[in-house]
């Protein structure tokens, strides 16, 4: 089968992000032969899927945004989920990403055989690809706590990820189950609700740090539209920020360690300034160390845990029975809404799509030892085709956005070598898989996500699923296409 190697037939799937970013940067490189699959019918990925009160980014925005569609008119230094949604729907049309998408197309299975992906969809559609992307994000498929009589409750129940944004939530009994970086934000939402009466169930105390969040003035939005050098030196400050703290998560080198140490007690200081009762300081104070789960940033939680109509639980759950919430010392906690915010599965790359690559091998089957893939991209044995935000991408506290820039990047620098007949397909060699998974493994034991918490960071061996090394040395290795590790 002749395939026109110029102008390819591209699937992406996920009109996110990532979806709309590697739209952009296909084109770039001459191809128009692109079609996005989105299965809802808007676009904006966790910013469409998370709606929850007070759903915002914790990550700067100027350091939020695409490096080229920059955004004088962010208003808060720390957007919200709003905002951001319609930031990228604003891109989505300006760069006539809607011209290649398809809404309401639900991707079934994919498999390829003889050089090609077919793609079957829910509503019966068939495509075929020459390359095919997933952009379906990494914190996508939410996490259900197995806790017995959750099915039981009689009130409304709701991830935090699926919230019914017409429920009025005046004067009622609310129950939390979970205090990670979407229960921070959405708390204090739910406590400065009039006549709420709000019960948190935290497990595990989190580390937080206070990030406060100013609102840009037109004089400072107009400065930035004016000169952009000022956005751009906000981003690089912000960036260098997170990229410090990698590297102290990352590395137990002198240099790490005394970062490390100043991001712990700066974390530490905040909490004993900001919590005054001594008895919920000590439920609040984590036992394990700075970083090891993701850190939240946060400016609300703390103060409005304080609140009188606010009660931090930490008995432990027992059961769930139609009136609330039973915790280990036998209390029944009599709620109307129970919030499930306890996270998403962060392996679940592409389910429950049906995915198979080379002679029918399943993706469950490809993966039954080990979630991997090359440079977080490339699955052995699915030729051609392009995980986006894989397994052991550099996640954690950083933008996401920047990180899926430079992968797009490291993507089109195989595209091309394929396009100009150095690969016959784009796939790396069995050895160069293991090289990186070896490598990956050494590096591990020097994070401190391997220091002794439980945490979505890692995997079901215990071994972190995020990139355990500094963010300039990721972009290094994106930035370095080893021909010699690809199926030539
Ligand atoms: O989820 P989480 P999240 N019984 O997994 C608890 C991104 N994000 O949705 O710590 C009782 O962090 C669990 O307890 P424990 C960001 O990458 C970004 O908050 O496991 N509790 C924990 O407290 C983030 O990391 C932004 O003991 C149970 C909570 O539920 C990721 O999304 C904003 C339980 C889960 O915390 C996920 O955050 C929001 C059980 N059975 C989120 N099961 C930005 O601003 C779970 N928990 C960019």
């Amino acid at each position: 089968m002749s395939v026109n190697r110029e102008n390819p037939a591209v699937l992406i799937i996920g009109a996110g992000m990532t979806g709309i970013c590697l739209v952009i940067k296909l084109r770039e490189l001459g191809i128009t032969n692109i079609t996005v699959l989105e299965k809802a019918e808007t676009i904006g990925g966790t910013w469409r899927e998370n709606r929850y009160p007070g759903v915002a980014c914790d990550v700067p925005s100027h350091a939020y945004t695409y490096s080229f569609e920059p955004n004088p008119d962010w208003s808060t230094f720390f957007a919200g989920g709003k905002e951001i949604h319609e930031y990228y729907q604003r891109v989505f049309y300006k760069y006539g990403v809607n011209f290649v998408t398809k809404l309401g197309e639900a991707v079934n299975s994919c498999v390829y055989q003889d050089g090609q992906w077919t793609v079957k969809t829910a509503k019966g559609n068939t495509y075929v690809a020459d390359l095919l992307f997933s952009a379906t994000g990494i914190l996508h498929q939410p996490k259900y706590p197995d806790i017995p009589g959750l099915d039981s409750f009689a009130g409304i129940a709701m991830h935090s990820a699926r919230w019914d944004t017409s429920l009025d939530l005046k004067g009622k009994r609310i129950g939390v189950i979970g205090t990670g970086s979407s229960a921070a934000q959405l708390i204090p939402e739910l406590i400065n609700t009039p006549g709420t009466d709000v019960t948190v169930f935290q497990r595990t105390p989190q580390w937080l740090v206070e990030a406060k969040n100013k609102p840009y003035t037109d004089a400072q939005k107009k400065r930035f539209r004016e000169q952009p050098w000022r956005m751009a030196l906000v981003r690089r400050l912000s960036l260098w920020t997170f990229e410090q703290g990698t590297s102290a998560l990352t590395s137990d080198s002198w240099w790490g360690s005394k970062m490390h140490a100043l991001f712990a007690w700066n974390a530490k200081r905040y909490l004993e300034q900001s919590i005054q009762d001594p008895l919920l300081r000590a439920k609040l104070t984590p036992d394990y160390k700075f970083g090891c789960k993701r850190v939240v940033m946060n400016e609300t939680f703390y103060p409005a845990i304080q609140k009188p109509n606010a009660h931090l639980v930490t008995e432990g759950i027992e059961r769930i029975e139609p009136t609330g919430v039973v915790t280990k010392d036998g209390k029944l906690h009599e709620l109307d809404i129970l919030v499930l915010a306890t996270g998403f599965d962060p392996a679940a790359f592409m389910r429950p799509m049906e995915f198979r690559g080379r002679d029918g091998l399943s993706i469950d089957d490809a993966w039954k030892t080990k979630v991997q893939a090359y440079r977080s991209l490339l699955v052995p044995q699915f030729p051609n085709f392009f995980l986006m935000l894989g397994p052991n991408s550099p996640i954690g506290n950083y933008s996401v956005i920047a990180m899926s820039e430079i992968q797009a990047d490291y993507c089109m620098e195989l595209v091309k070598l394929w396009q100009d007949g150095k690969l016959r397909e784009i796939e790396a060699k069995p050895e160069a898989v293991q090289g990186w998974m070896a490598m990956l493994k050494s590096k591990m034991g020097h994070t401190v996500w391997a220091s002794g918490c439980q945490s979505w960071y890692l995997d079901k061996d215990g071994d972190p699923l995020t990139w355990p090394d500094s963010w300039k040395n990721w972009v290094a290795l994106m930035r370095d296409v080893k021909l010699s590790d690809l199926v030539s």
